[in-house]
């Protein structure tokens, strides 16, 4: 696919710079799938993966079902449509909802088992351990998410571990999916000062960050920058964008800047979760694990003598 037939995209509220080496297409490796060693070699050179088409559809598509009724029963869809077509009801933003996926076994079954799972034995060449905990988003009209890499909000563990970005139906650029900042994972020159800070950590002896994490805020979010272009000009290379399908899933490591594209739809949800795989060997950050995990909530702060 050419660049030069894509629409205008957006992204956190900026226009981005639609030249040829300022955005670009996210390259298919599914054509690779079978070649471990090609796999490798594509991690570390692109830090992801984009496996098109790699999963069942219809077991996607089953997820699919399963979540929006869920959404409808959490009373976030529009009752005057099939809840299947995740119509949004007005103003309805940004929702996370995680929960929503913990007795969802059909979300469950596409996951931790069968073909994913086994994918990520053969990237991690051993058994492999997921998060217990699940990131449901269904993003309404309005802003995706802005530029991070996932090691601030996760990184107590292995930094080794790999985040799947999966698609639960069709993604057009209209709908806004997530897209990937090239070669950034290779410029620590310019990440080490932010990647490293963990979002749950504060200084105890700082009585402003103790009253912040008593009001249940951050003292750091996690975010890299509000402005997907301007991190674009500091860090080079291109954002790498595509239209996604049912079956489809994007894998990257910690150190990758990644962001999503806004909704510009009128009414309609983006529904995707980001799950978790590491070695079963490798340590695990505690606040992923369980039944009910810590999260980022109180029980997963950690404070720390500044
Ligand atoms: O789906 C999104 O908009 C953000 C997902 C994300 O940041 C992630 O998968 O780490």
């Amino acid at each position: 696919m050419s660049t030069a037939t894509l629409p205008q995209i957006i992204s956190y509220g900026h226009a981005l710079d639609m030249a040829d080496d300022k955005i670009g297409i996210l390259r298919d490796s599914a054509d690779a799938a079978d070649d471990v060693a090609e796999l490798h070699r594509r991690i570390a050179q692109d830090g992801y993966l984009y496996m098109k088409g790699y999963l069942d559809r219809d077991q996607v598509m089953e997820a699919r079902a399963a979540l929006t009724d869920r959404l409808a029963a959490a009373g976030v869809l529009d009752e005057g449509y099939p809840s299947i077509e995740g119509v949004a009801k007005p103003n309805s933003g940004y929702i996370f909802k995680p929960e929503i996926t913990r007795d969802c076994q059909p979300v469950q079954r596409l996951l931790y088992s069968g073909r994913l799972i086994e994918f990520y034995e053969k990237v991690f060449g051993e058994s492999v351990r997921h998060y217990d905990y699940t990131w449901l988003r269904a993003i309404g009209p309005g802003k995706g998410t802005n530029p991070h890499c996932d090691l601030p909000y996760m990184g107590r563990g292995t930094h080794k571990h790999m985040t799947c970005w999966l698609p639960y139906g069709e993604i057009s650029y209209e709908l806004g999916g997530l897209m990937i900042l090239e070669g950034s994972h290779k410029r620590m020159d310019l990440l080490e000062n932010y990647v490293y800070r963990d979002v749950d950590a504060f200084c105890e002896n700082r009585t402003k960050d103790v009253e912040k994490v008593k009001e249940g805020k951050w003292t750091f979010t996690g975010t890299l920058s509000h402005n997907p272009p301007a991190v674009r000009n500091k860090f080079g290379g291109r954002w790498l964008v595509t239209e996604f399908e049912p079956g489809d899933f994007l894998t990257f490591g910690m150190f990758v800047v990644h962001a999503s594209l806004d909704n510009q739809t009128a009414n309609r949800l983006r529904i995707s979760s980001d799950s978790r795989y590491q070695r079963a060997s490798e340590p695990i950050d505690e606040r992923w694990v369980g039944v009910n995990p810590p999260a980022h909530g109180p029980n997963g702060k950690r404070g720390l003598i500044c």
